[in-house]
């Protein structure tokens, strides 16, 4: 071990005396803080640097491009931090509050790469245009339920579907019904659907996921004044999204906020272990623990609920494909 190393213990000690410094954090002491501290929250980020803004929220303050202190981990859009003001609307982020949740995926190196924090909801965009693939979404629901997170299903670009499509999709979206999950059926273009939506966004902070090319960004913008989010339109050979938006960012809207992320290509779930990803079905919860065999693989075994479950129509075979599938890239499939 290296002198510079410092152990749990000390790494401890030194998060909750930065913690304390927060400014008016519950036995703070605000006595020492110099008037040149302020609280914030990261709205979004560009490399190395921040945008925070100020808190209490003043809609008429730009927000302020900051540099991290070097001892902090690195921050995402959401976090609440205590920020210092340099020249020319520049700062520093000297603390980094505790968060209440986060939202993030496996980077590269399959750790796990958090993308946004102090989040109330996950909501899974998908579209009829680019095509949505039930793998993907499964993926997405079972990191979003590792986290503890809500999530929900949004269709958006209803008014592509024709009806044949609209009949597929809405087969595919009653699935998730059934196991618990709220759709939304939407158009970014026309405004239908939004009554239902905005009312469950109302008082949380929402992170928009999904595809390249599913109308995140022109939702926020449906749900906003119009102009918040860049759009890009679908690339004409392939009907795919053209990676508009690059960084996540946080938008103030009435009485919501909601969090825009950049549409992904793949969605990897490496930081998450077999059991957390059974978990991550949350109709298979029910049967846990009533396989006749403790290490039942849910296969062809005698007496497995979930094999049952899904004979009696509680559980649709889909998702257990979907199951198998993911579990294989995690390294629980092998036979
Ligand atoms: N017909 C139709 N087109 C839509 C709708 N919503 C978005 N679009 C179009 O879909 C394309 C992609 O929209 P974006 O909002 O940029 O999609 P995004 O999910 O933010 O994409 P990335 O930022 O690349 O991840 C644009 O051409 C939008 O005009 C809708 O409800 N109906
Ligand atoms: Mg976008
Ligand atoms: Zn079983």
């Amino acid at each position: 071990m290296t002198k510079r190393r410092l152990s749990q213990r000390q790494q401890t000690r030194i998060v909750e005396k930065q913690q304390r410094e927060l400014v008016g954090a519950p036995g703070a002491d605000t006595s020492a803080t110099p008037i040149n501290k302020c609280n914030g929250r990261v709205i979004s980020h560009f490399g190395q640097q921040l945008d925070v803004e100020a808190l209490p929220v003043d809609a008429t303050q730009a927000p302020v491009r900051c540099f991290q202190r070097a001892n902090l981990p690195a921050l995402v859009t959401g976090d609440l931090v205590v920020w210092e003001a340099g020249e020319a609307n520049t700062g520093v982020i000297v603390v980094a509050a505790k968060r209440s949740s986060v939202f993030g995926r496996p980077a590269f190196d399959g750790n796990f790469k958090p993308m946004a924090a102090n989040i109330d909801q996950v909501l899974v965009i998908i579209a009829p245009l680019p095509e949505p693939f039930m793998n993907l979404i499964d993926r997405y629901l079972a990191a979003i339920e590792a986290l503890g997170l809500n999530a929900a299903l949004v269709l958006n670009k209803c008014d592509l579907t024709t009806e044949l499509a609209q009949f597929d999709l809405d087969k595919m979206l009653s699935l998730y019904e059934a196991c618990g999950y709220a759709v939304y059926r939407v158009s970014a273009l026309d405004g239908s659907g939004f009554d239902r939506l905005q009312q469950s966004l109302r008082g949380q902070t929402t992170v928009l996921v999904g595809q390249s090319g599913v109308g995140k960004s022109s939702l926020i913008n449906r749900l906003g004044r119009g102009d918040e989010a860049l759009v890009g339109a679908l690339s004409e050979a392939k009907a795919k999204g053209t990676h508009t938006t690059t960084t996540a960012k946080l938008f103030h809207l009435p009485e919501l906020d909601l969090i825009d992320s950049p549409g992904i290509r793949e969605f990897s779930l490496g930081h998450i272990t077999p059991a957390q990803l059974f978990d991550g079905f949350r109709e298979f919860r029910q049967c846990a623990g009533h396989c006749k065999f403790r290490d039942c693989k849910h296969r062809t075994e005698p007496g497995c609920a979930i094999l049952a479950a899904v004979a009696r129509g509680e559980i649709a075979q889909q998702r257990l494909d979907s199951y198998f599938q993911i579990l294989q890239t995690i390294g629980g499939g092998s036979e």
